[in-house]
């Protein structure tokens, strides 16, 4: 696909992209925009996108009382900018649904019926090691790293791939009900997001779901919570359509931080409205993120550039 490259041209002198210059202005543009955006995923993605489900209908509109404490008690929450430390090519016709890095190899996990695949690379030598197809009938959603396996979902089929992560083996499948959009893992559950607002955490070796929270920001539920990834006691998560990656408490499922990617990748004019950021990779080394979208023609390695935090 004819991509441009404009991201990293829009970032100005030193890799400041997606930030803001004047503290106070684009901070409170930011929240604007945060604001803006809870708003319109409530009212226009819960009723005219988003997949009917039966965690979606059981989602509670007043998801702040889960906490047990208003909301104006909570810690103030967290704004992060980036910066581009590094670029990485990406295969454009990769769908991304799962991104996962480990020991210098980027994991990837891609969607749409026939093209689905599970691919591993070593992310420096841009070399693919692995490949593996997925059966035509099965559209592939996240990924996740638990021991020496890897775990891939499927969007609407209600069976996840159980692989030996160094062979690609196929060790077993196991079910889950709804649907299946993102995954990822604490280092002791996996945790399943279906495009609601409910996170659903699972046993990794029985595979039986354990328990659930509900995700909100301000009081609101928030849906469309897509590609997962557990870092440092929180949740990552990439809120569809959007350029804006949650964290979240993963006990209460209150939103403590926002990062906003804006301008990372801007696809040219009349691209597909699904080409879109979905890929959260941790590097625990380094405490950097490997991010890209769907069709992306890179995977940026970014740091996160803390913005002031509410007064
Ligand atoms: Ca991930």
């Amino acid at each position: 696909m004819p991509y441009q490259e404009a991201a990293q041209e829009r970032s100005g002198s030193g890799g400041r992209a997606g930030t803001w210059g004047e503290p106070d202005v684009r901070r409170d543009a930011f929240r604007r925009l945060v604001a803006w955006f809870v708003l319109w995923a409530g009212l226009i993605l819960s009723s005219a996108q988003a997949p009917a489900s039966p965690q979606q209908q059981d989602a509670d509109p007043n998801a702040a009382a889960a906490t047990g404490e208003p909301e104006s008690e909570q810690p103030p929450i967290a704004y992060y900018g980036y910066r581009i430390i590094k670029t990485y090519p990406h295969d454009t016709r990769n769908f991304t649904q799962g991104l996962v890095y480990e020991d210098g190899y980027l994991y990837e996990g891609t969607g749409l019926y026939k093209q689905s695949a599970l691919i591993k690379r070593d992310l420096e030598n841009d070399r693919i090691v692995k490949r593996l197809r997925l059966p035509d009938q099965y559209f592939g959603e996240g990924i996740a790293l638990f021991g020496e396996k890897i775990i891939q979902l499927t969007w609407k089929s209600q069976v996840a791939f159980i692989y030996d992560k160094t062979t690609f083996r196929e060790l077993g499948q196991f079910t889950y009900n709804g649907q299946g959009w993102g995954l990822t893992s604490d280092g002791t559950r996996l945790i399943l997001s279906d495009g609601t607002a409910v996170l659903r955490f699972f046993d990794p070796n029985t595979y039986a779901e354990t328990s659930r929270i509900r995700v909100h920001h301000n009081g609101r539920p928030l849906r469309q919570i897509n590609e997962l990834e557990y870092i440092d006691g929180k949740i990552y998560a990439n809120v569809l359509p959007t350029d804006y990656i949650a964290i979240i408490c993963p006990e209460t499922g209150r939103v403590t931080g926002w990062i906003d990617l804006t301008g990372l990748y801007i696809p040219p004019q009349y691209s597909p409205s699904n080409i879109v950021l979905n890929g959260i990779a941790y590097i625990a080394e380094t405490g950097r993120l490997l991010v890209t979208g769907k069709c992306w023609p890179k995977v940026y390695e970014i740091e996160l550039v803390p913005q002031t935090a509410d007064p």
